[in-house]
């Protein structure tokens, strides 16, 4: 029997991997979802021909399907939402942002729509606009963050929506995805595990960041932005904490942060960019391939649901 996610999604592990922007390419997209699970192209800041041509060479990569996150904060978001129809993109992931506006569209071509949302209120806007799927994402996750955290998210989201929920943020092994499964998920989201497969393209020097990364070597920079980003702490995190607690000018703030992410992801500057990562960062300590890293999660998954079976035959005993 196949879980209601997998079949809405038409995939074989209820994993999906985050689309991380400058990161998330066809290559590693195509990677994941070969080898069972929904790989995700990142729309980012990216101009729409840029995304075009990665959905198209995504296409020559794999026949399975995957999805685009689109990123609503993205300069080019309102006409890549409407390219995403013309190139017949079977699933489209939002972030940071409402994208009720668009919903009615892609639900008209069949387009399987799953919004993150970072709020039980925003999970049930969505309902209501037609969504097939919420990714409940907690403020655990790297990049854009909400305020509330998966594991009080989760569950809160579940209760308020009908529709299949996707748990987000913090989750890197088979113990997060079954505590996501818990706490009233039906799948789960995986950003900041497949930066270090080998099929990312992030630089190696991003890689190595994560790898080395210890549980309090995150941090929640831009808050006061109203774009609340988690970072690894770097020298550019340590400059930018130091104009906000001078309290220079938003403008100059967000000038500041400008282009910072392409610098750590792309030209491998992890000194002088933004290293954005979740705080499961600590938990990954080796590169695999996409194929190993669905196939390690899943199986520790029910590995874990047997032992816990075995754990609770014992209890009240
Ligand atoms: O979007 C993400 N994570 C991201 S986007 C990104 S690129 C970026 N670069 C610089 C500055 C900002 C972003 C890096 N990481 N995750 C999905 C997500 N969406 N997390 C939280 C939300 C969210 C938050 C508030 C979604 C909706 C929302 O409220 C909208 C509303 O109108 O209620």
């Amino acid at each position: 029997m196949k879980l209601k996610i997998c079949e809405l999604l038409n995939i074989e592990y209820p994993i999906i991997q985050g689309g991380m922007a400058w990161i998330s390419d066809a290559c590693l997209a195509a990677a994941v979802s070969n080898a069972g699970g929904l790989g995700v192209i990142a729309a980012g800041n990216a101009p729409l021909d840029i995304v075009r041509d990665e959905i198209r060479k995504a296409k020559k990569l794999t026949d399975k399907p995957f999805g685009v996150n689109l990123m609503l904060l993205g300069p080019y978001a309102q006409e890549i939402a409407h390219m995403l129809v013309e190139e017949d993109v079977k699933v489209v992931i939002t972030g940071a942002g409402n994208p009720g506006k668009y919903i009615k569209m892609w639900k008209e071509k069949g387009i399987v729509v799953m919004p993150v949302v970072a709020s039980k209120a925003l999970a049930i806007r969505m309902q209501r606009s037609g969504a097939d799927a919420v990714i409940a994402e907690g403020m655990e996750s790297g990049g854009h963050v909400g305020k509330i955290t998966t594991m009080a998210l989760i569950p809160q989201v579940a209760d308020s929506v009908e529709i299949p929920v996707i748990g987000a943020g913090g989750i890197a092994d088979g113990r997060g995805m079954a505590a996501a499964i818990a706490l009233g998920a039906n799948g789960v989201q995986i950003g900041t595990r497949f930066l270090v497969a080998k099929e990312c393209p992030v630089h190696e020097n991003y890689k190595q960041k994560v790898l080395k990364a210890k549980d309090t070597d995150t941090q929640v920079t831009g808050r006061k932005t109203g774009h609340p980003v988690r970072i690894l702490k770097n020298k550019f995190a340590k400059e930018y904490t130091k104009l906000e607690k001078e309290n220079v000018g938003l403008e100059q703030l967000e000038e500041f942060g400008v282009g910072k992410l392409h610098l750590a992801a792309i030209k491998g500057d992890i000194d002088n960019g933004s290293v954005m990562a979740g705080q499961c960062a600590g938990l990954i300590n080796k590169a695999q391939s996409a194929k190993e890293i669905i196939q390690e999660i899943y199986s520790e998954t029910i590995e874990l649901f047997k032992n816990i079976e075995k754990e609770r035959s014992t209890w009240g005993k």
